[in-house]
């Protein structure tokens, strides 16, 4: 995938992608991510990239020109999928995450507070997506958040791939609890049933848990689950 970013902040994003996950898979060849500023596309001495809305009110609008000239020039083939991060997109889950995964070619464009000139996403953009009910001083943050959820679920993002579908949400129920050794720290012991190497046990208690924790902390999740009774009488134990 190739992934294109449009900034007037590109330090904030550059540094990160130069870590972890996100640089094992631009090193693997998976993912090629562009920081661009689009202060580069100004053409006037004071390179301005926004300016005060027509009809009065505070703050500053993102021009159009720079953004009109930056993704035509990065867009030559016309085939990206061109993303606006703002507080007024949609908002960003892990299907969304996975179905942005499967485009060849992505550009975000970073917006500021008080956002851009309505021509831009009249004429550029795709989709305009959050990163949650929110606002940012500016959308490199949410630009980042977005690459790392994307970068993740490529191929050969994780040493075992399997690993990101078993994850909270894609299943659309929160993660089970976790343990690592010591079995007994400080008189707190990991659950019997962890220890006990019977994979059926283990995997029930573990769907147990996640369910109980879903219902305590985001029922609005179990909405979309197809409940089982059996499942429905353990949610119903957690309510009391
Ligand atoms: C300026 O951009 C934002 O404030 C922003 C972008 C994406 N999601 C948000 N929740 C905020």
């Amino acid at each position: 995938m190739k992934l294109d970013v449009l900034a007037l902040f590109p330090d904030i994003i550059a540094p990160a992608l130069q870590t972890g996950i996100l640089k094992r898979i631009q090193d693997a060849g998976g993912l090629t991510v562009n920081v661009y500023n689009l202060r580069d596309w100004t053409t006037d001495k004071h390179k301005s990239v926004d300016d005060y809305p027509y009809g009065g009110g505070a703050g500053m609008i993102l021009k159009p020109e720079p953004i009109f000239a930056a993704t035509k020039e990065l867009n030559v083939e016309s085939d990206a999928h061109i993303v606006f991060l703002t507080p007024q997109g949609i908002p960003l889950t892990q299907p969304l995450v996975e179905a942005l995964s499967l485009e060849n070619h992505l550009i975000l464009i970073c917006g500021r507070y008080k956002g851009v000139d309505e021509r831009v996403r009249q004429k550029i953009v795709t989709s305009e997506i959050s990163i949650g009910d929110y606002v940012l001083s500016g959308g490199e943050i949410a630009a980042l958040v977005i690459i790392d959820a994307i970068a993740r679920v490529l191929p050969g993002a994780l040493g075992d791939f399997e690993s990101a579908h078993e994850d909270s949400f894609s299943k659309e129920l929160l993660d089970h609890p976790h343990y690592t050794r010591p079995a007994d720290y400080e008189g707190m012991k990991v659950p019997e049933v962890l220890l006990s190497g019977h994979h059926d046990n283990i995997k029930k208690w573990r769907h147990v848990e996640a369910l109980k924790r879903t219902a305590q902390r985001r029922p609005d999740l179990l909405q979309e689950y197809d409940l089982t009774d059996e499942e429905l009488a353990i949610i119903n134990k957690v309510k009391q």
